[in-house]
């Protein structure tokens, strides 16, 4: 008949963004009780579960602090070594593509 029409195959249109961990590594200086806040702080743990971050981070030199987005990613590592920097511990962290 006269009815045309574009042929298009169904195909899944959404793709899940890429995921980066924020990796939190030790350090000799950063007292404890500061990491815990930090985790508490920037990436919503609870009490305990900041305690064993911060202690698997001490113990094994570095660990996940979460998963997220890139930009939210890096505006996490931004607020963690900028609140470091301001209470003079070199604590670090990074990002890694999961
Ligand atoms: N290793 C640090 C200390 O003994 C504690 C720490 C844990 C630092 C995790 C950085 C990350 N005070």
């Amino acid at each position: 008949g006269p009815t045309t029409g574009v042929v298009v195959k169904p195909r899944p249109k959404t793709k899940k963004p890429a995921m980066y961990k924020v990796l939190m590594l030790n350090d000799d200086y950063t007292p404890m009780e500061f990491v815990v806040h930090v985790l508490e702080r920037f990436f919503q743990k609870n009490r305990d579960e900041a305690t064993r971050i911060m202690m698997h981070v001490h113990r094994r030199g570095v660990g996940v602090c979460g998963v997220y987005t890139y930009e939210v990613a890096e505006t996490k590592v931004t607020q963690v070594m900028d609140l470091a920097r301001q209470n003079q511990h070199p604590l670090q962290c990074t990002i890694e593509k999961e």
